[in-house]
This record gives C-alpha cells, sequence and structure tokens, in this order.
C-alpha cells in the first residue's frame, strides 16, 4: 500500500464514522436534530477558520424521498387514456393548422414535454370557482396552449370546429387565439403570458397583491394559489428570476412556479455544458424558496436505493445538459456505455436491466408519481414560495418527428409514419387508415374517461381556466371632489405633478371608492410630491413596521402599515407595472374593482417596460398610468438618460391605453373623472397613460365649454388677438401650451397677427376620431361624410397651423392629414441635454420665439406676409438659421 492509499483507506474509515453517528441521531433524534449539529458543526468550523465551500445545492435527484411520497390518490390507467388523447389532439391541432395553411405555426413539442405536469395539476390541484370560491390563478406557458385547449375539448368546453380553427381566428367559426390572451378570448383565458418572462413576474406581483387585499381587509383569505407554469428556457429573461426574492422576503405561500426542464429552448440546449436544474436550484434557494428538484422518475428509485456510497448520485452530477440530450436520442446500449460504464461498480448497478430497460428510465416531469408528490408538497408549504424544477424530454413521444432534437421546437408537420408511431406509443384508437386524416378524438359521454374527467373537475370546483367578470361597478366621485381644481389656483404656481398629487389625496378620502385606489410607486415619491400619502396611507408591508423610523417625530414620517394602501414598490418599474396589472385587472380575477394610479419617472416607463403595457392592455387591465417629470425640456438639469419626449409615441398604438399630455390641473381632473367614469362606473376595459410636469405655473380656470373638448383632444383656449387681417393657429400640449401662448403675445404685438391658441390634450384621441372618419367615409361613398373632430374645430379655414409639443415632431405630424392648412411641427427631437428649460426650449426649438418664428414663416410661404418680416423676426428673436439641427447632435 502506498502512502496515499493508507490515507485513503484511513479517511474511507472517518467518513463511515461520521456517517454511522449522523444515522444514529436521525434515528433517536430525526432530521431537525440532524440539521441542528450540521449548523453547530459548520459554525464552528468558521470560528476554527475552516471556510467551507458555498453551496446552494443538494444531489442531482429528486428532493423528495422516495419514503416520503404520498400514495397516487388517481387511477392512473384512466388518467394515463385521458393524457394520451389530450395529446393527440393537441398534436393533431397543429399539424392540421398547418396543413391547411402552410406556415401557420404552432407547437407540438413544449406541451408534449409538459403533459403529465399539467395532467396532474387538472386533475388533483387545479380549483376552479363553480363553489362561489375562488379558482386557483394559473399562468399557463404559452405556447403550451394548444394542450390547455385540448383539454377543454374533451371537458366539452370547446367545439371540435373552434379546436379546428386553431391559429385561424378569423375564420367562420371562431377559431382559437395562439396564446393565452384575455382580449382574444375573454371568457377563457385570464393571462396573457407567451412573450416569456413576463408570466412570473406577473404571477410574483399577483400573488403578493392577493397579500395586499387580505391583509387590508379587502378580501378573506380562501387558499387559493397562484400558479405559473414555465420554460427552462425561459428563466433566461430577467423579468424571470428578477423579483423572486420579493417573493421569499413575502412569504407568498400561496404561489408555486412549475419550471418545465425540458433542458432545451428554440433553438438547442438551454444549459449544453452546465445543468439549468442545478444552476436553477441555487438561484432560487439562494433566493430563500422551497426547492423541489422532480428529476428521476419512479424506476430509478430501486438504483438509487442501491447507492449507498452515492456514486450514482455522483455521476449523475457530473454528466452535462447536452450530454443528457444525447442520451434521449441514442439507445440503451450507448447510455450504459456512456453514463454507467465509467466505473464498474455502476456497471454492476444496472447489469441486471437490458439495453430496453435503460433506455426506459423516466425522467422525474413524466411520471405522475413524483409530479403530484411534489405538487402536494407545495401546496402545504408554509412560509415560502415553492419552485418545482421538474425534468422532462422536449417533444416526448415525438419519436423520429422530434423527440429531444434539436428541432423540436419548430417541429409543425408529421409525416404518415410518424403519425402512427405516435398513435402506437400512446394507444390511440385509430387505424392506420385513419390516423393521415388527424381526426380530433374525444370520449362518449358516458365512457369512463369522460365520466372520470368530469368528476375530478367537479370535486375540484369546475373548469380551469375560465374568465368570469363579477360586475361590481364604482359610483364617479362627485364634482365637488375636483371643483377645486376647475377653479384654478389664482395665480398661485403649482405644478401639474402637484395638482395630480392634490387629485389622488381628494380620491383617497372619498368615501366611494378611495378604499379601493391602489397608490403604486416606485421609489420616488418624493420627487414627485407625495409623502404626505406616506403618513395618511401608510405604506403597505405585510409585517408591518418592525423598527422605529428616523423620522419618527415628523408629520409626515415614513409609515410602514399591515394595511398600507401604498405600494412602494422600490427601484423596480418591471415589478410596479406587475403590481399595476394585478390590481388594475382585480375586478375581474378578485371581483372588486380597484383602480391603480402607477406614478413613475415618465423616461423609465413605456420604453423600460413597454411589453408589460401592452400585457396591461391584453389583460384588460384598467387604471391610470401617470408619467411625471414628463417633457424632453420641461425636466430641467438631468439631461440626456432622464428626458422624456417619447413616451406619448410609445403609449400611442396601445388599443385600449388612451393617452393625454394635459397643461392645467383643469384638464387633468376632467380627464380622471371621466376615465373613472369610463373604466368603473360603464365597466368599459380601458387604462390611461397621463403625464404630469414638476414646471410650476399658475393653473388657470376651466373655459366655459372646454369640457367635451378636453376629453376629444382638443379645444380653443385664446380666440386670436383683436382683429387681424393675417392670422394663424397654434397647437400647444402640456407646459409647452404656455409657450404658444407667449408667442401669440408676441406675434400680435410685435408683428401685428392674430393667433388663435388651441390646447391639444391628446394627439392620440385627435387622431383614433380621425381615422375612424376617414375609414368610415371610405366605406359608404356618396354619403354625407364624417367629419373628424380636429377639422369640426379648426373648419375650412386655411391659416397656417403650428403645433408645438414637448414630445418628438411626429405626435403632432400625426394629424397633419386632417388639417385644413399649412401645418408646421415643433418638438424635441434628438438627445436631451442638462440646461434650464429656457436654455432647453431654446435648444429644442420649441419656446416662444420659436413657434413665433414658425408662425410667420409659413405665413410668409402662403404669401399672407412679406418674407422680409420673417427675415427681420429671425434678427429680433435672435435665432441663428444656421445652427444644425438639434435633432441630430
Ligand atoms: C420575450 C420572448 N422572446 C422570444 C420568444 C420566442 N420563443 C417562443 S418559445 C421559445 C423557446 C422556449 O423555450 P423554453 O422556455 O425552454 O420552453 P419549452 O418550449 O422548451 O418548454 C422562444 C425563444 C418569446 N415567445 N418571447
Ligand atoms: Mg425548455
Amino acid at each position: 500500500m502506498t502512502r496515499e492509499d493508507e490515507r485513503a483507506s484511513a479517511n474511507e474509515v472517518e467518513n463511515q464514522e461520521w456517517l454511522a453517528s449522523l444515522d444514529e441521531v436521525l434515528e433517536r433524534a430525526g432530521p431537525e436534530r440532524v440539521s441542528e449539529l450540521m449548523t453547530e458543526l459548520s459554525v464552528h468550523a468558521h470560528r476554527r477558520g475552516v471556510r467551507v465551500p458555498f453551496t446552494a445545492n443538494t444531489p442531482y435527484i429528486n428532493t423528495i424521498p422516495v419514503t416520503e411520497q404520498p400514495p397516487y390518490p388517481g387511477n392512473r390507467e384512466v388518467e394515463g387514456r385521458i393524457k394520451s388523447i389530450i395529446r393527440w389532439n393537441a398534436m393533431a391541432m397543429v399539424v392540421r393548422a398547418n396543413r391547411e395553411e402552410d406556415g401557420i405555426g404552432g407547437h407540438i413539442s413544449t406541451y408534449a414535454s409538459a403533459a403529465t405536469l399539467y395532467e396532474v395539476a387538472f386533475n388533483h390541484f387545479l380549483r376552479g370557482c363553480n363553489d362561489g370560491g375562488d379558482a386557483d390563478l394559473v399562468y399557463f406557458q404559452g405556447h403550451a396552449s394548444p394542450g390547455i385547449y385540448a383539454r377543454a375539448f374533451l371537458e366539452g368546453r370547446l367545439s371540435a370546429e373552434q379546436i379546428g380553427n386553431f391559429r385561424h381566428e378569423l375564420h367562420a367559426t371562431p377559431g382559437l387565439s395562439s396564446y393565452p390572451h384575455p382580449w382574444l378570448m375573454p371568457d377563457f383565458w385570464k393571462f396573457p403570458t407567451v412573450s416569456m418572462g413576463l408570466g412570473p413576474i406577473l404571477a410574483i406581483y399577483h400573488a403578493r397583491f392577493i397579500k395586499y387585499l387580505q391583509d387590508r381587509g379587502l378580501k378573506k383569505p380562501s387558499g387559493r394559489h397562484v400558479w405559473a407554469f414555465l420554460g427552462d428556457g425561459e428563466t433566461d429573461e430577467p423579468e424571470t428570476l428578477g423579483a423572486i426574492t420579493l417573493a421569499s422576503r413575502e412569504k407568498l405561500d400561496n404561489l408555486i412556479f412549475v419550471i418545465n426542464c425540458n433542458l432545451q429552448r428554440l433553438d438547442g440546449p438551454v444549459r449544453g455544458n452546465g445543468k439549468v436544474i442545478q444552476e436553477l436550484e441555487a438561484a432560487f434557494r439562494g433566493a430563500g424558496w422551497n426547492v423541489i428538484k422532480v428529476v428521476w422518475g419512479s424506476n430509478w428509485d430501486p438504483l438509487l436505493a442501491k447507492d449507498r456510497e452515492g456514486i450514482l448520485a455522483k455521476r449523475l452530477e457530473e454528466v452535462v445538459d447536452g450530454q443528457y440530450q444525447k442520451y434521449v436520442v441514442e439507445n440503451g446500449a450507448y447510455i450504459r456505455r456512456d453514463l454507467f460504464g465509467r466505473d464498474p461498480r455502476l456497471l454492476k448497478m444496472v447489469e441486471h436491466l437490458s439495453d430496453e430497460d435503460i433506455e426506459d428510465l423516466q425522467r422525474g416531469g413524466h411520471d405522475p408519481v413524483k409530479v403530484y408528490a411534489a405538487y402536494r408538497r407545495a401546496v402545504e408549504h408554509r412560509g415560502a414560495p415553492t419552485v418545482i424544477l421538474a425534468k422532462t424530454i422536449k417533444g416526448y413521444g415525438l419519436g423520429e418527428g422530434g423527440e429531444g432534437k434539436n428541432i423540436t421546437h419548430q417541429q409543425k408537420k408529421l409525416n404518415e409514419e410518424q403519425l402512427r408511431a405516435f398513435r402506437t406509443r400512446f394507444s390511440i384508437p385509430l387505424s392506420d387508415d385513419d390516423v393521415g386524416k388527424l381526426p380530433f378524438y374525444r370520449f362518449d359521454d358516458d365512457s369512463e374517461e369522460a365520466r372520470y374527467l368530469h368528476a375530478r373537475r367537479a370535486e375540484l370546483g369546475g373548469f380551469n381556466p375560465v374568465r368570469r367578470v363579477p360586475s361590481e361597478r364604482l359610483p364617479t366621485p362627485p364634482e365637488d371632489v375636483f371643483e377645486e381644481f376647475y377653479a384654478g389656483t389664482k395665480g398661485r404656481e403649482v405644478s401639474s405633478t402637484m395638482a395630480f398629487v392634490r387629485i389622488l389625496s381628494n380620491l383617497l378620502r372619498d368615501e366611494g371608492l378611495g378604499r379601493q385606489i391602489v397608490p403604486i410607486v416606485p421609489d420616488e415619491a418624493r420627487t414627485f410630491g407625495m409623502e404626505a400619502l406616506f403618513r395618511s396611507c401608510g405604506i403597505y408591508s405585510h409585517p408591518g413596521q418592525l423598527y422605529e423610523p428616523v423620522d419618527k417625530g415628523n408629520l409626515l414620517f415614513y409609515k410602514e402599515a399591515t394595511d398600507g394602501q401604498i405600494l412602494e414598490e422600490g427601484i423596480t418599474e418591471a415589478g410596479s407595472m406587475s403590481s399595476f396589472i394585478a390590481a388594475g385587472t382585480a375586478y375581474a380575477n378578485h371581483g372588486i374593482a380597484m383602480i391603480p394610479f402607477y406614478v413613475f419617472y415618465s423616461m423609465f416607463g413605456f420604453q423600460r417596460i413597454g411589453d408589460l403595457v401592452w400585457a396591461a392592455a391584453d389583460s384588460r387591465a384598467k387604471g391610470f398610468l401617470v408619467g411625471a417629470t414628463a417633457g424632453r425640456t420641461t425636466l430641467a438639469g438631468e439631461g440626456l438618460q432622464h428626458q422624456d419626449g417619447n413616451s406619448h409615441l410609445l403609449a400611442f398604438p396601445v388599443p385600449t391605453l388612451q393617452a393625454y399630455d394635459p397643461a392645467y390641473a383643469y384638464e387633468l381632473a376632467v380627464i380622471i373623472r371621466e376615465g373613472i367614469r369610463r373604466m368603473y362606473e360603464d365597466g368599459e376595459d380601458i387604462f390611461y397613460y397621463l403625464t404630469v410636469m414638476n414646471e410650476n405655473y399658475a393653473q388657470p380656470a376651466m373655459p366655459e365649454g372646454a369640457r367635451d373638448g378636453i376629453l376629444k383632444g382638443m379645444y380653443r383656449l385664446r380666440e386670436a388677438d383683436g382683429k387681424r387681417e393675417t392670422g394663424v393657429r397654434l397647437l400647444g400640449s402640456g407646459t409647452i401650451l404656455n409657450e404658444a401662448l407667449k408667442a401669440r403675445e408676441l406675434l400680435a404685438a410685435q408683428y401685428g397677427v392674430g393667433a388663435e391658441v388651441w390646447s391639444v390634450t391628446s394627439y392620440q384621441q385627435l387622431h383614433r376620431d380621425g381615422v375612424d372618419a376617414d375609414r368610415w367615409n371610405a366605406l359608404h361613398p356618396g354619403e354625407a361624410a364624417r367629419v373628424p373632430y380636429l377639422r369640426q374645430c379648426l373648419g375650412d379655414d386655411d391659416r397656417p397651423v403650428v403645433a408645438a409639443t414637448d414630445y418628438v415632431k411626429a405626435l403632432p405630424m400625426c394629424v397633419s392629414g386632417w388639417m385644413p392648412g399649412p401645418m408646421t411641427a415643433l418638438g424635441t427631437d434628438g438627445f436631451g441635454r442638462s440646461d434650464g428649460r429656457d436654455a432647453l426650449r431654446g435648444f429644442f426649438e420649441v419656446d416662444a420665439r420659436h413657434i413665433t418664428l414658425a408662425a410667420l414663416s409659413a405665413l410668409a410661404r402662403t404669401g399672407a406676409v412679406d418674407a422680409g418680416v420673417a427675415r427681420q423676426a429671425l434678427k429680433d428673436l435672435e435665432i441663428d438659421a444656421s445652427r444644425p439641427n438639434p435633432a441630430t447632435v
């Protein structure tokens, strides 16, 4: 024996002694005592200078040992037959859609890998709401939708025509939308998910919002869970993992993630050279989640039981995902050689197994017993959210048609031979001749399968997913809540942000709906002057306030409270927007109409989380998005990355979003009141985007008759000054409206030009109205033409129009087609700068001087004034005609 061998053998003896002691404690005192001792040991070792390497991982085997597995409560055979039929129908749906129209797309392999994960959930866990209780809220993995439709077909909730029109929504029989979509299928889907990463972050904030409703006494605890099914590739999206610490910090034991770890994404392996399950385990355990790995199926149990020395577990840990994928497409002989052949002891462990047996060794996510055990433990876990990491095979059962192959994600067509193999593999009762016709299969109503399936769903309280909208309506607050804003500030200078905060405070005190308002802010409340709300409403915190705040002596101290109303989300616009969506859809998902006001730094709104804004629209969310400190030149000092000159362009196309850029407090008040009326009294599924600014100026009183125009997008604020021969029209929005008013004075006083001033509160609304009128006119030739609202305002009078905005010029230009005369747009295209407002407005050419010049130049082009007048104005106004275009510097 060499010295090394001697040491190894001594170590081995020592190892056995320590392990035997551990076993002895385990048997005598149980697992808790063992973990206490391990903690003691590690603290002691640390004190003695031993640095134990950090590992957040457990071995690459199932988290739940066989001994702790509950018996399976269902009928495995019947469930298996139901699952097989769903697999078939889901596959047939996609293949048929693509036969009908090449390239229509759809996914087979995702659901194929996730079928067991879904079916165990549908048969034993996901609650419906027939019993008047709360259905579980399920974020389905978007591209698994064919499987969810196929189940609803077996449940009798979708017709053969409907599933036959998958991805053909425009066919005569309404088809099915490609992915979960509450806008397109409002009775079925609750959550839009297919933009990857949004489902998980929305699920987290939704689970937290449920606790918020409970802590504020607005909802009774009901034991409802939020489930999010997602792909392992999807976890690369920052949104997927970006908020997981919130879930553990808030102890969201009503939240369950099921990550389908088929080790593949679209192009190939998720972590070819690593192991995605281990990587995710470390991330989630590190974040404080309850992690349950479902790696191996039951037929591995006997092998793992034999593995007393841990050599098999060690070998399983060594192999990387790319190689595990290879085993999927290889035969048993290869696996025996490659996986077990490295160690004679391993080979011995599997010597009693044939190559076929080895090939059949299952991954845990395909074994209902293992999946059931994981779900049961997840729903019973208290004090932390749970993530289930289930190992599966992408394209399971597709065989040569794509099982485990890199191309499997995009497999949409199977040939006759592959279809027959699939039929045989899952015992689908179809003859060779029928297979090619891809019939949808449905069990007879009185079959064992149909009765079982319905009994299970009845037991669980009805179908899921279902979207049912209770009809709670809120009263629009009375006018007196808004009177002070209609009256104006009588010369006192305040910003529209301050006016907004005051409106919000008034609403929060309103008896009819104050309690249902949800102010949301991402660590910027002081910037917006909202800190008074900290004290008056409290900041929501489940544990309350466990410390004495440093500003306790102040009137406006930082008050956290279990029943706090404000969601102060910290610096996460994505998280805040997720809360907005949870609150803004509570009318549908919780039967209680909540009114979120999400106030954010406008530059960090749409361009940061635009996809979530669309998700809000898709979800039929309601509420108010408030972009504060808005405007490229209105936000002085901050410069390039803070100055928002484009959010209105990004808000523009979102169909249910109503975007306004008001200048005055009364405009804001009118828009907010009408918004509440439309959304919460009338029940329209729309939401609002309002920009508010931090520039102080006197807020005027509301002119007579302005209300209608404020809402439609424009109204005349000032007549032209006196009776002048030449005239222009100036359109202004947001704070730039004040520049237009100044330009009106200049034009009258110095150039004898009369200028009307119009306040444009929303180019988006004007544009929508205009295109709607154009469309109607095109469809109704010969009938009296509809006149767009803008044209109703401006008539046929062809005076030049100058439209000035703090946003890019494309915004006002969107209405140029309906202008009766020539139009010039002044806007803030280009990169922002740090400087004062005057300098910025000069730089971007949107100040009163440039508006004046633009008006005179336009008049010169029409011949209404002499070009010399406009040239002189350049000098008077000290404008350098040779300076470069600010849009490009
Ligand atoms: C944000 C976003 N980017 C890209 C896609 C396109 N896409 C759809 S599915 C997919 C692969 C998904 O892989 P994985 O999450 O592992 O799901 P699996 O199908 O393997 O279950 C991709 C890239 C998308 N839907 N959303
Ligand atoms: Mg995957």
